[in-house]
């Protein structure tokens, strides 16, 4: 089958039409292929030399925030588990809840070559089995202070993932809650990660995690 002539006449000259300058033509099929084939850039180029337009400076402002942006991407975060604080006992035999569980920072990034998430860096703060639980008397703080500097730059974020748990010697242990949050650099500020007070059965308890950016630039 042959094509119609119709089209060949309508598509040659729209593709010679831009070729001599004649952007009017760039809804059509021909002056779109031309401009994709020969490069945007170098097409937007030549009708710049062939309008005698000067350099927009528009352009050149954008290069610049482009690199303030760039250099601005990077921020050295301390991320510091304090403490955990027995609020209430609730039904748990005696005074104390004997608390276990584990807490961690990570560095994460999103990777587009394989659109996925990967983990660059990975920070135990905390982590204590119900063999080990840890006996915290109501209205008192079981202080752990530890901590991890993690740099990180654009495209990067911080993940905070937990849980905590209340062992029992007499049936199942309690899970008393879990907590995740992941924060974009521009996120990432001083002061206290508000996490929710965790609640099993009126055994409650509140977790002190907090951040505090060392060095940004
Ligand atoms: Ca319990
Ligand atoms: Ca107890
Ligand atoms: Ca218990």
């Amino acid at each position: 089958m042959s094509r119609s002539p119709h089209i060949k006449q309508r598509r040659r000259p729209a593709a010679l039409r831009l070729h001599l300058g004649d952007c009017g033509v760039i809804g059509d099929f021909c002056a779109i292929r031309d401009l994709v084939s020969h490069g945007l850039a170098r097409a937007v180029a030549q009708h710049t030399l062939r309008e005698g337009h000067a350099a927009r400076p528009a352009k050149s402002m954008n290069v610049t925030r482009v690199r303030e942006v760039q250099t601005m991407a990077f921020k050295k975060v301390r991320v510091t588990l304090h403490s955990i604080f027995n609020d209430n006992t609730g039904d748990d035999p005696g005074n104390e809840l004997e608390i276990f569980g584990r807490w961690d920072a990570n560095r994460l990034k999103f990777d587009p070559d394989i659109a996925e998430v990967v983990s660059l860096e990975h920070h135990n703060l905390w982590d204590r089995s119900g063999d080990d639980a840890q006996s915290v008397v109501e209205g008192t703080a079981f202080i752990i202070e530890s901590s991890a500097d993690i740099d990180f730059f654009d495209g990067e974020f911080l993940q905070i993932v937990g849980h905590v748990s209340e062992q029992d010697d007499f049936g199942p242990n309690d899970v008393l809650g879990s907590f995740e949050r992941n924060l974009n650099l521009s996120d990432i500020h001083d002061g206290l990660v508000q996490i929710p007070q965790f609640n099993e059965s009126n055994q409650r308890v509140n977790v002190k995690l907090s951040l505090r950016v060392l060095e940004s630039a």
